[in-house]
């Protein structure tokens, strides 16, 4: 990291709650066109103050790519704030003060054009550049295949910390951290486990795969796959990681073991039209990819394994290869050459955040800006059923239960103050529970009478709601640090405690006692963002994210 790592908070800035309560109305931020005279002398401020951490051509290094398709939903205004003002508790100066970069306050509105400008040397990252990029910090062969420390294995949390972009290996039965380590730059998503609980996989929003290495704690492995990266998600076996990607317009997938690049599959639908990667989800009863892409109207599946053979998929409608055959797509998985077919289903909407039924038979779709849900069976292709949802459901964070005898899923939603519960069967409102404002997160667990959910945005984002399951009536609401923002919870293993995050630089882990509500330990941390069970995560547990 050098002297003045100049903007590398500004994606810091533009995640705090604040920010984030626009993002839901935030306009694209417009092109910006500059002369070519001013180009060059922007250019030149940039190279001498942000290049060392945002990267030649502004692709992005240890600080995010900062470039106008990835700053597209922030406004210019909030960049030009976080410049000249820096950002507490990193490492970025305010550069309208009197440190020895200050920079005038045209020079600072120069630098917002010049990262809102189009770089068409920037958008392009290949096969040979992911290559390029792999850090291999620990000969994996070489290190012990045992746990090197004392606890239950599937009871272990990862909890990311957004402030200083740290992670915190923490023991789920003595709350003590195991280990605290760099991550990437601004990770986004769930970190995803191997299937035994070893490893686990973060991505970031710069395209960052890192392997961490639990039982000796350590990174073992890197590797950049895209510029800008959604998500990723893991085969049932392990062996692949898909990363769904918003530049270039593409899905990677990569082999776990030393994360090598496997095939690099451009996101474009039957006619070739490109789309960003919305996200990109494990099916496990399906042994499939699925993806969502945000520019155009298809959803795709892509089979990653013919283990079982036809009986793996006797749920679908018809055997794989039969339709592969039909439709023209190769599908001989055995085939080095035809392996990840993308298997196509059209929509009538454009659809990007999703939710499946347990069964992974039914995708649950929205659009961003659509007032109806969309029901599609995988199997047959077909729309089942429209759903009237309104706001913002933020179906990704849904979780299902039991109730009175049927499967319901519950939404949070994150443009107004309510969560959306439906009848799985008939996909049927059952009700609308109101809240103190728009929500981000959900869990619950099996063993749990309660869900919980935050009220990320708005006035009241210090509380969180906690739901009876039983009578959809919320039954508390805790402020557990009044002024803070409170979110994102996750259970232990057995469902007794419940972890909570106080969504701050100067925040918190507070531990509850699942059915007393009571609190039974806070520590400090830094600005502490999703936290992941390996149990509930590798099993995937209903009440939490899959
Ligand atoms: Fe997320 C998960 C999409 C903004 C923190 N977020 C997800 C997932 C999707 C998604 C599709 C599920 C993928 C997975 O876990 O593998 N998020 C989006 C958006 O479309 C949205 C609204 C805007 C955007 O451009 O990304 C968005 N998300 C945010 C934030 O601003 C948050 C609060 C702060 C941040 O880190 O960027 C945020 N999202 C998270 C977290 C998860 C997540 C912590 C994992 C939740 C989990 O429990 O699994």
């Amino acid at each position: 990291m050098t002297k003045h790592p100049f903007l590398l908070s500004l994606f810091i800035a533009l995640l705090s709650s604040s920010f984030v309560a626009n993002i839901a109305n935030a306009a694209p931020a417009k092109k910006t066109i500059m002369s070519a005279v001013e180009q060059v002398a922007a250019k030149k401020l940039y190279q001498d103050n942000c290049q060392s951490c945002h990267g030649v051509d502004r692709l992005g290094a240890m600080g995010p790519a900062l470039l106008p398709e990835n700053l597209a939903r922030f406004r210019k205004n909030k960049a030009i704030e976080v410049i000249s003002n820096g950002r507490v508790a990193t490492q970025m100066p305010a550069f309208n003060s009197s440190s020895s970069k200050t920079l005038t306050k045209a020079e600072i509105a120069s630098l917002a054009d010049y990262i809102y400008t189009p770089s068409k040397a920037s958008l392009s990252w290949t096969m040979a550049d992911i290559n390029a990029s792999k850090v291999q910090h620990f000969d994996q062969s070489k290190l012990p295949n045992e746990a090197q420390f004392d606890a239950d294995l599937m009871n272990l949390f990862i909890v990311v910390e957004l402030g200083d972009h740290s992670a915190t290996l923490l023991n789920g039965d003595t709350f003590k951290r195991l280990d605290r380590f760099k991550t990437r730059f601004a990770l986004h998503g769930g970190p995803k486990y191997s299937p035994d609980g070893r490893f686990v996989f973060f991505a970031s929003r710069d395209g960052w795969i890192s392997k961490y290495d639990i039982y000796n704690r350590k990174t073992v492995s890197e590797v950049r796959a895209a510029i800008n990266t959604r998500n990723i998600a893991i085969s049932n076996d392990g062996q692949y990681l898909i990363v769904g990607n918003y530049l270039p317009n593409n899905v990677v997938i990569l082999n776990t073991s030393d994360l090598s690049p496997l095939k690099v599959i451009d996101a474009k639908d039957s006619d070739g039209n490109s789309s960003r990667v919305s996200a990109v989800y494990n099916a496990p009863p399906r042994y499939s990819f699925i993806v969502a892409l945000k520019d155009v109207k298809e959803v795709w599946e892509i089979p990653y394994s013919d283990e079982g053979g036809v009986e793996v998929y006797k749920g679908w409608a018809h055997d794989y290869r039969v339709e592969a055959k039909a439709e023209g797509w190769k599908a001989d998985l055995s085939k080095k050459s035809e392996q990840f077919p993308v298997r196509r289903i059209k929509t009538d909407d454009y659809l990007n955040d999703f939710f499946f039924d347990p069964d992974y038979i039914n995708l649950i779709g929205t659009a961003r800006n659509s007032h109806n849900g969309q029901v599609i069976n995988l199997d047959t292709k077909k729309k089942v059923a429209s759903i009237g949802l309104t706001g913002m459901p933020h179906l990704g964070s849904g979780i299902t239960w039991n109730y009175q005898g049927k499967e319901v899923f519950a939404s949070p939603n994150i443009k107004e103050g309510k969560i959306t519960v439906i009848d799985m069967e008939n996909w049927d409102i059952i009700k609308e529970i109101k809240t103190e404002g728009p929500g981000f997160f959900m869990r619950s667990h099996s063993k749990s009478r309660y869900a919980w959910t935050d009220v990320f945005f708005g006035p009241n984002n210090d509380k969180v709601h906690v739901i009876d399951k039983s009578t959809l009536e919320i039954v508390k609401t805790l402020a557990p640090a009044p002024g803070k923002n409170a979110a994102h919870v996750e259970f232990t293993k057995d469902g007794k405690f419940v972890l909570l995050s106080v969504w701050d630089i100067d925040g918190e882990l507070i531990v509850y006692d699942a059915q007393t509500l009571e609190i039974v330990k806070r520590m400090p941390m830094k600005k502490p963002s999703g936290k992941y069970n390996v149990y509930n995560k590798i099993n995937y547990e209903r009440g939490t994210s899959h």
